[in-house]
């Protein structure tokens, strides 16, 4: 096994007796949710996971080796969010050279997933497009492109540039693959008026599909894109107005580059007062739900 990685001894067992395994990342822990509920979703998704039958095996970065599998008091670190990377591919060789700690992104629990044989994960909302000028395109996009895994989420983060990060997803190859529905989700909302050409009904059917790219040359990642429960989904138009207020902010703030991302969540959850944080943990729920359920209909092919 490839030395960046340090798997876990039940992450282990599980692969070598081919049980089902469902991938995490850590970004969304330390950089996505606020604390006390970011510990809390992250121990609840693991323990979703586990009663769907799956083996859940949350990524990040410890000591200069990527952890698959990491611990319960490992994961109360990473919501503390002290000295804690955002790593994404770019600056994945960095952090392990540092030997800190870093929380992966969706590209880089990506990577790691593949790297450990692990081939689906479950995800809040992908990274992509971001609206307006500055050429700002997340590497979850060409990671999506190159690297195999099947990723649950809820559409790309409705503070995107969505219907640009769909164009995009359809050049790097990737299919997008509505789950149980036939619009595409953005995060918080069930649907952003752009339609789907390709769903599935169930998880034995997603099973189906994956087996079927594993087949292609050069098969990079597959998104099921899950919407959120419909008691806890914001429709687009309502959530709109503040998602571009706080654009304007991190525009007059200055922020760039890897804290894009993290700052307009921050924003969206003050303004909204708490309920795009209850919207983004309902879903995580329901995709690591999914996500387990596929793995378990893959791993009996
Ligand atoms: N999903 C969530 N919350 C998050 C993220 C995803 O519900 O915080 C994270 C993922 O780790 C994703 C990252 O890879 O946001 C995108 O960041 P950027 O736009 O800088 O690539
Ligand atoms: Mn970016």
């Amino acid at each position: 096994m490839d030395s960046y990685l340090e798997i876990r001894p039940q992450v282990m067992e599980a692969l070598a007796e081919g049980e089902p395994l469902v991938a995490l990342e850590s970004t969304v822990i330390s950089h996505g949710l606020p604390q006390p509920r970011n510990l809390e979703t992250a121990i609840e998704l693991e323990q979703i996971i586990l009663a769907a039958g799956a083996m859940p095996a949350t990524v990040g970065i410890i000591g200069g080796r990527a952890v698959v599998g990491m611990t319960e008091a490992e994961l109360a670190v990473f919501a503390k969010g002290e000295n804690i990377e955002k790593a994404s591919r770019r600056n994945f060789a960095s952090v392990l050279d540092s030997g800190g700690m870093g929380a992966t992104t969706v590209a880089a629990t990506m990577m790691v997933a593949r790297s450990a044989s692990i081939d689906v994960f479950a995800t809040g909302g992908m990274g992509g497009v971001h609206r307006g000028e500055a050429l700002d395109i997340s590497a979850d996009l060409t990671e999506f492109g190159q690297t195999r895994v099947a990723v649950i989420c809820s559409g790309p983060k409705a503070v995107l540039d969505v219907a640009r990060t769909y164009e995009m997803l359809e050049t790097l190859g990737v299919p997008v693959i509505g789950y149980g529905t036939t619009d595409l989700p953005a995060f918080y909302s069930r649907s952003c008026g752009i339609g789907l050409d390709q769903h599935v009904i169930d998880a034995a059917q997603a099973a189906s599909i994956m087996a079927a790219h594993k087949r292609l040359p050069a098969a990079g990642g597959i998104v099921f894109a899950n919407p959120p429960p419909e008691a806890a989904a914001i429709p687009a138009g309502e959530i709109e107005g503040i998602i571009e207020q706080a654009l304007i902010a991190a525009e007059n703030a200055g922020i760039r580059g890897k804290d894009v991302t993290p700052y307009l969540l921050d924003h969206l959850a003050e303004a909204s007062n708490g309920r795009t944080v209850e919207t983004n943990i309902a879903l995580l729920r329901s995709n690591a739900e999914v996500a387990a359920n596929i793995a378990v209909a893959y791993a009996r092919r």
